[in-house]
């Protein structure tokens, strides 16, 4: 059965000019792309996105770099896609990434790490109805 994921190219990749590079990392795993859209968040939706982590001692510097430039949402669809993606990102601290991960590969810190991936169906839908309201 077909699952729906949603990913977070974040600042710091898209700064450094890879995100032509990570889209064809999921395109090469035979996960679809279903929507894709460049664009700027500023801390009050920074704050709903991460609503989970909004007491977190991490958090503050978070949302600083979340909001420190543009960001590229994508919707990846796909058998088992939350788990697949997930994999193709590597552990969220890059020094603990498996070896060609996303993170391991262009990761610089726990916090500058290249990719948000949603971390059940559940939380994908409810990210995906945040970011792409109308559908
Ligand atoms: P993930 O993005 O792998 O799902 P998470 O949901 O636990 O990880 O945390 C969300 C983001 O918060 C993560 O991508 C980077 C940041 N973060 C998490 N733990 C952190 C820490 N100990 N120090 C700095 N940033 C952290
Ligand atoms: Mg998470």
């Amino acid at each position: 059965m077909t699952e729906r994921t949603f990913v977070i190219i974040k600042p710091d990749a898209v700064r450094a000019g890879i995100v032509g590079e990570i889209l064809s990392r999921y395109e090469r795993e035979g996960l679809g792309l279903e929507a894709i859209e460049m664009r700027s968040i500023d801390g009050d939706f920074a704050d709903r996105h991460y609503a989970a982590h909004l007491e977190r001692d991490f958090y503050p510097p978070l949302r600083e770099f979340m909001t420190s430039g543009p960001v590229v949402a994508v919707v990846v669809s796909g058998p088992d896609a939350v788990r697949r993606v997930r994999t193709i990102h590597g552990a969220t601290d890059p020094a603990e990434a498996a070896p060609g991960t996303i993170r391991a590969d262009h990761a610089t810190s726990v916090r500058e790490n290249a990719v948000h991936g949603s971390d059940s169906p559940e939380s994908a839908e409810a990210e995906i109805a945040l970011w792409f309201p109308r559908g």
